[in-house]
């Protein structure tokens, strides 16, 4: 078994549970999410050991998040409490196909993570580092946390990822590439969506955007249900996604991230590390939050099962 170590900010989510503009919602269910945690869970789920670090507000959201990452068998002893709170994330549902997502994050306690906060041993113990471009967004103290990770990891000869999970309610396309383009140089592992790619290279097409991340080791772009395709050592891999009936595709990019890295512990080559990354992205597209979908080892084969199947 390896450890994957990540950190960031994991919020408190209020998704509606009828399809109408937020203001006529009546009942909204609670449950947790955040890009990080959600990448911890799903690599846990498929066996191996994942840590996750970040400060959460002292109160009930705070508390459900640890005892829910606890409950997944996520190391949580680098957890802060903070006197912020806990940030929220609202999910409305506006059309049967389209959600809105409206953070009340800003000054949160996990905007409130610093460089001082990672704790050196817990990274430097660990096999692999993953990051987002949502942390280095959050705040400047954030941003340096973020770094300060890499850092160890790159010293301790952990192998190193970046999802650019751009959210533009958190930062342009220019506070991004300022923030995540001095990071490159460290990462082995870059995933990207295709508007991502472009975000972060500042170019117009594809083509160009490739081109400008050439140096990056492995570069994994999602595309969401047309599949994923990685880019490393000058070939190229394709891989259609897997057909599943969508309820909620939050969280499916992180779900892929967790398959591929889960593969990237296993030891295995990047055709087996990509087919698990669309297995379980698709897992994630079955339920209505992030990361309860997620699957087990032993999960796997289900969705090759015929729909309506009982297994008894
Ligand atoms: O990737 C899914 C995430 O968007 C969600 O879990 C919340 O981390 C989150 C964010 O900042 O948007």
């Amino acid at each position: 078994m390896k450890r994957l170590v990540t950190l960031g900010e994991t919020l408190g989510v209020l998704r509606a549970r009828d399809v109408a503009p937020l203001r006529f919602a009546t009942e909204m269910r609670l449950g947790m999410a955040g890009a990080e945690s959600n990448v911890a869970i799903g690599v846990r789920r498929l066996g191996h050991l994942a840590t996750w670090i970040g400060r959460v507000g002292d109160d009930e959201i705070g508390a459900m998040i640890v005892e829910r990452l606890r409950g997944e068998d996520i190391d949580v002893s680098g957890v802060l409490v903070d006197e912020a709170p806990t940030a929220l994330m609202l999910k409305e549902r506006r059309t049967a196909e389209l959600n809105r997502v409206r953070y009340y994050r800003s000054g949160s306690a996990g905007s409130r993570l610093s460089a001082a906060d990672v704790p050196e041993a817990l990274i430097a113990g660990a096999d692999h580092l993953h990051v987002t471009g949502i942390t280095p967004l959050l705040s400047e103290s954030c941003h340096d946390a973020v770094r300060r990770a890499v850092t160890i990891a790159r010293d301790a000869g952990l192998t190193v990822s970046l999802d650019v999970n751009h959210r533009r309610a958190l930062g342009t396309p220019d506070l991004l590439r300022a923030r995540l383009r001095p990071l490159l140089a460290d990462v082995d592992v870059l995933f990207a969506g295709e508007d991502e790619l472009l975000a972060l290279t500042g170019t117009d097409h594809k083509e160009a955007g490739l081109a400008a991340l050439a140096d990056v080791g492995e570069l994994v772009v999602k595309r969401g249900g047309r599949g994923a395709s990685v880019y490393a050592a000058g070939t190229v891999l394709h891989r259609a996604a897997v057909d599943v009936l969508v309820v909620d595709t939050v969280g499916a990019g992180d779900a892929f991230v967790a398959g591929y890295l889960t593969g990237l512990l296993d030891g295995s080559p990047v055709e087996e590390r990509l087919r698990l990354a669309v297995l379980t992205g698709a897992f994630a597209c079955t339920v209505p939050d992030d990361w309860t979908g997620l699957p087990r080892r032993a999960e796997l084969s289900l969705l090759e099962a015929e729909p309506g199947t009982t297994l008894r």
